[in-house]
């Protein structure tokens, strides 16, 4: 403003300062308006756009990459306190986005802008909020969206980091990790403008996406070891926090409960495809790995921005993190897709299938003998 106000000061007594202050006045109206779209100001002139969400392990309708200009991505996330079985006879009050564990995955490109409607219906017995990391300032939106029941809020934000990011609850002290080990956690993904990039910089499309939500859970027992119900959420938080002390989930889960993505919830591929899958754990550390075959394209952490690693046989999910992994499924048959450590996966259940179509090739592996008694060398 200083800078303007100067200008303004120009003497204008000639004909020829008249052309010069209006030059300046043009220029000054000019950066105020560069100015003010930075701020915000322009976003009431970009095409709005409603993406409905679906459930995991499904991403919402996108094109990979951007068309010309940025847009305001409108998504509605409605709370939902509900009772669901983990694991038989293990229930847990889930708290969820849009009902399912974890919330649906919102897609954007970078440069959108994201405007959420969060509702807590009147139904709800608590608070809740939205934190997402993909967002730039007030606790991720946390401190702009906090909900009473019977309360809803629109806010926005500005996608301005390309990746896979965490969402979750994240309403104060002790209720934000007992949230979010409720379920309240999910991901959306910001994709570059121009779509990915392999690790040579060339542009690489997927296929077909999934989103698994790994979520560890921290269900109370009695002295018989009988997981515990209650009548409320909040009803069970004393003796869940006592179980959460202890760092050793109950259960660790695929997209809610044990077996969710596998037998007829088992995800479907075909030999030839390109197939993203995002994973996120907004609590605890995960290492995801895909039995027979390898983690092609990992962008590590989540970031779009670095080129992506190539060729991992297992990749990092630090808690709080979504990392994106790109496979091209060579081979036919039933994939399992883990947590490789294997006490989550088979004893917890952090484990999916694949189960892929296609022409074995005989070339990558081949059963040279079947198995029969073994003979003296
Ligand atoms: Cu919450």
């Amino acid at each position: 403003m200083r800078m303007q106000r100067k200008l303004f000061c120009f003497p204008g007594r000639t004909e020829r300062n008249h052309v010069m202050q209006r030059t300046v006045l043009a220029l000054v109206t000019g950066l105020l308006a560069v100015a003010g779209s930075a701020h915000g100001a322009g976003v009431d002139s970009l095409e709005r756009v409603t993406q409905t969400l679906v459930s995991p392990p499904l991403l919402p309708a996108h094109t990979q990459k951007a068309s010309a200009s940025p847009k305001v991505v409108q998504v509605r996330l409605e709370i939902e306190e509900k009772q669901v079985d983990v694991a038989p006879g293990a229930p847990v009050w889930a708290m969820t986005f849009n009902g399912s564990v974890p919330g649906p995955i919102i897609v954007v490109h970078e440069g959108d802008y994201v405007e959420l409607t969060l509702v807590n219906p009147p139904t709800s017995t608590l608070p809740h909020n939205i934190d997402l990391h993909a967002a730039t300032g007030a606790m991720g939106g946390g401190t702009l969206t906090n909900v009473a029941p019977g309360q809803e809020v629109v806010f926005r934000f500005r996608a301005v980091k390309p990746g896979v990011f965490v969402y979750h609850c994240a309403p104060g002290g002790l209720m934000v990790p007992l949230h979010v080990v409720s379920g309240m956690n999910g991901a959306i993904m910001v994709l570059p403008r121009e779509g990915l990039k392999d690790a040579l910089g060339r542009s690489v499309a997927y296929d077909r996406a999934y989103y698994i939500g790994e979520q560890d859970f921290y269900i109370p027992q009695d002295e018989a070891g009988k997981f515990k119900s209650y009548p409320s959420p909040a009803a069970g938080f004393g003796d869940m926090t006592e179980v959460m002390r202890t760092l050793t989930p109950t259960h660790v889960v695929f997209n809610g409960k044990v077996g969710a993505l596998t037998g007829g919830g088992a995800l479907k591929a075909k030999v030839g495809e390109k197939v993203l899958f995002i994973h996120s754990q907004a609590n605890r550390d995960s290492r995801p790995h895909l039995i027979g075959g390898h983690g092609d394209l990992v962008w590590r952490d989540g970031s779009f921005a670095d080129p992506p690693a190539q060729n991992l046989e297992t990749w990092f999910v630090p808690g709080g993190t979504a990392v994106a992994m790109l496979y091209e499924f060579k081979q036919p048959g039933l994939y399992a897709y883990l947590n490789h450590n294997l006490i989550e996966a088979f004893l917890l259940g952090a484990a999916a299938h694949i189960q892929v179509e296609g022409e074995w090739n005989d070339d990558l592996m081949t059963q040279v003998k079947e198995p029969g008694p073994t003979k003296k060398p």
